[in-house]
């Protein structure tokens, strides 16, 4: 199973993604295993917060599956966006509370999923960025906006256009991490820690404060649309067979600008 769900006695489900061998990227299967899981927290009452991470020490999530999607048409490549905005945004506007708990890379829809969460923490060994122009690709699942609204336009630009990877210290700094903690062990204490605090507090303030500040950031008001449609028109460049089949082939990409 690509998605664990763990359920412990403060009411907290703890979801795990779980493809070790592929650094737990999201593939098809792992993105509607997500979902129902989401949906199902939405509508049980035993459920009374979510804390996401990844299955292992090395990787949270290293990204949407980049073997999968080597071979969409624009059409497809347009609904495979809007699919996964979707659900990252069913994360967003959880009315239970969500923590991401990020043990190591957090890159393109990793780094997506992590910011779609009402909050960040990470270990030491974490590493987050948004590498997909690397590939000839832009983010898909949210990112040209979520990181925008986390760290500001000129930081997103930055990591977007550079691709670079930043360290969990880094992260904080620019304020797209919440706190950084040493070791697996302290990243699941603390995680914890932080929801049990929040599950003490009134349920309806809890979600209301949600609704209240996700309000802000209206999905209609921004660029989800215009990120789809940008995320669509580069699956059918050269440049992106390119990209991908260079990272397949574990080799440096050569860009033509076509
Ligand atoms: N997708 C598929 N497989 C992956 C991915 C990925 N994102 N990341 C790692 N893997 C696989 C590797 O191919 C490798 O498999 P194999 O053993 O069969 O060769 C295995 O995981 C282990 O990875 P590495 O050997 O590369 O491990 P390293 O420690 O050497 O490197 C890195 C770790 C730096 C994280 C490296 O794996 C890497 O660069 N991964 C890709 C990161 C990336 O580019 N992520 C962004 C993907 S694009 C994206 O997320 C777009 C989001 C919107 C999508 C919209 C849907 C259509």
């Amino acid at each position: 199973m690509p998605v664990i769900k763990t359920h412990n006695s403060s009411g907290t489900l703890v979801v795990t993604i779980s493809r070790p061998d592929a650094l737990n990227a999201l593939n098809e299967a792992t993105m509607n295993g997500l979902r129902d899981v989401i949906q199902e927290a939405y509508q049980n009452d035993t459920y009374r917060g979510i804390i996401l991470t990844g299955d292992g020490e090395k990787a949270f999530v290293a990204g949407a599956d980049i073997k999968e999607f080597t071979s969409l048409t624009k059409e497809q490549a347009f609904e495979l966006a809007q699919k996964g905005q979707s659900l990252f945004k069913l994360i967003e506007d959880c009315p239970k509370p969500v923590i991401a708990a990020v043990n190591g890379f957090a890159l393109g829809g990793g780094c997506e999923l992590a910011m779609a969460c009402h909050m960040r923490i990470a270990t030491e060994n974490a590493k987050f960025g948004q590498p997909e122009v690397n590939l000839g690709l832009i983010p898909g699942y949210g990112g040209t906006q979520r990181l925008a609204q986390l760290v500001g336009r000129g930081k997103a630009l930055e990591l977007i256009l550079t691709g670079d990877m930043i360290s969990a210290q880094e992260a904080k700094a620019i304020g797209l991490v919440n706190h950084v903690v040493g070791t697996r062990a302290e990243l699941d204490e603390l995680a914890q820690k932080i929801m049990d605090k929040i599950l003490t507090k009134g349920p309806l303030a809890v979600a209301l404060s949600i609704k209240a500040v996700n309000a802000g950031y209206g999905f209609e008001k921004n660029g989800y649309q215009a990120e789809a449609e940008n995320f669509a028109a580069a699956t059918v460049t050269d440049d992106f067979r390119e990209g991908t089949t260079a990272f397949i082939e574990k080799r440096k990409p050569v860009f033509t600008g076509k």
